[in-house]
């Protein structure tokens, strides 16, 4: 293969990669991609996994605030997944990527009456942002089988990231 072919190969790749998120983020930390396509709860976990990140956690009100707002500067999704799973049997939540326990002594930012388990199948956490229902950027357990954008994190140190990134 000539050089221009593999460059044209790479090129196109790197440019379907970068397609698959519409924003990129850095924040304290850590950060963040905010998907363009739908998907699952656990493929968009998979999806992230396979490019070497998690599905976002939110670990303190600052974390809360900083992921509100570069989500509140894009295309309004009234459901984004993030990475908490309910363990089974319990209304605890834990993060997927730590396997820690979202515990309400630290932080957490659900809605009211909310985690309900709804229908018994609301496994999942996402962001909630609906206006209509006075719904904003609150944590809401959903049907993890619902296809809605997601939240990618990378934590740890910036040239990581910028490394990993350019592989995207
Ligand atoms: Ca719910």
């Amino acid at each position: 293969m000539s050089f221009r072919i593999i460059a044209a190969f790479l090129l196109c790749y790197i440019a379907l990669c970068q397609a698959d998120f519409q924003k990129k983020q850095n924040l304290s930390g850590k950060t963040v991609f905010v998907s363009k396509m739908k998907k699952t709860w656990f493929d968009a976990k998979d999806y992230c996994l396979n490019k070497g990140y998690t599905l976002a956690t939110v670990k303190s009100a600052k974390e809360n605030g900083e992921l509100t707002n570069v989500l509140k500067t894009m295309p309004v999704a009234t459901h984004t997944w993030i990475g908490g799973i309910r363990h089974s049997q319990e209304n605890n939540f834990r993060w997927e990527g730590t396997q820690k326990q979202i515990d309400s002594t630290v932080y957490t930012n659900w809605e009211q009456g909310e985690p309900n388990n709804g229908r018994y199948i609301e496994f999942c956490m996402e962001y909630w942002n609906d206006v209509t229902k006075n719904v904003e950027w609150k944590w809401n357990d959903n049907d993890c089988k619902q296809e809605q954008i997601f939240v990618c994190e990378k934590r740890g140190i910036k040239k990581s990231t910028q490394h990993l990134t350019r592989k995207m």
